[in-house]
């Protein structure tokens, strides 16, 4: 069996890394049986959650495991969709995951000091005191080597939130009122936008970027749809 290795539960939502909750849910949608493993990064092959494990292949990298997994269980995606609707779906994944996610990064490790420590909370909460103020320091110094590397953390946070939101209009407005982003189907795409949008809409962060994405009624409400679908065991708590 499918084995995914990915940070525990928190917060009533799938998990705190838009990945995890990515893989978890394509698993869902294609109904491919798994089992959970938590663990922390430190343990992963390339140092970075999800990953999985499957008849004694490792993969990492949640857009390679989605590849594997299409290569040997099928792909339902070529099946739904046109090669026109395929090219538009892998730009609005990289989006998500190569632009809406370091806003999500700044938000949650470099915004406020409250989210912060809600953030250390949840993913460094289960270590040993001493330990754990030490590897939450490392990380947080880390990710600010990230965002500074990447770009966006030499901006003003104005400006970053102020990008987050061109992102939330073009998947608000993309959505408009389907019932998944690419029709009445869902798609790997989907695994992909609930796993940012959950973690922005339905998680203890605050910021401008979940205050506008609040106003989005049809995304708050694709984001409940997705967790009542795939996840009827966790309610919606938040938001
Ligand atoms: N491109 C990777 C990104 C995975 C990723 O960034 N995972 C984060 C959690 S959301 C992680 O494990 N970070 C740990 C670290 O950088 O130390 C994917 O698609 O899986």
């Amino acid at each position: 069996m499918i084995k995914l290795y990915q940070f525990a539960r928190t917060w009533g939502i799938p998990n705190l890394s838009s990945f995890c909750v990515k893989i978890e849910t394509y698993l869902r949608i294609n109904k491919l049986p798994y089992e959970i493993e938590e663990a922390l990064p430190l343990k992963a092959p390339r140092g970075k959650l999800p990953f999985i494990e499957d008849e004694g292949n490792k993969i990492p990298d949640s857009r390679l495991i989605v590849n594997y997994l299409k290569d040997k269980y099928g792909d339902s995606d070529k099946k739904l969709l046109s090669l026109e609707q395929q090219a538009i779906a892998k730009a609005y994944e990289r989006l998500l995951e190569e632009h809406l996610y370091w806003v999500a990064i700044v938000s949650r490790w470099h915004y406020t000091d409250e989210n912060w420590q809600t953030n250390k909370q949840a993913i460094f909460g289960g270590l040993p005191p001493v330990v754990r103020d030490l590897v939450a320091a490392m990380t947080r110094r880390k990710f600010k080597g990230q965002i500074i590397g990447h770009g966006i953390g030499r901006l003003m946070h104005e400006e970053i939130f102020g990008l987050g939101k061109e992102d939330i209009d073009s998947l608000a407005n993309f959505l408009g009122d389907k019932p998944y982003l690419m029709g009445d189907k869902p798609t790997s795409l989907d695994a992909s936008a609930y796993g940012i949008l959950v973690n922005t809409l339905g998680c203890p962060i605050e910021s401008p970027l979940k205050d506008y994405a609040l106003t989005k009624k049809n995304l708050l409400d694709y984001c409940k749809r997705m967790q009542m679908e795939f996840f009827p065991e966790l309610p919606w708590v938040a938001s």
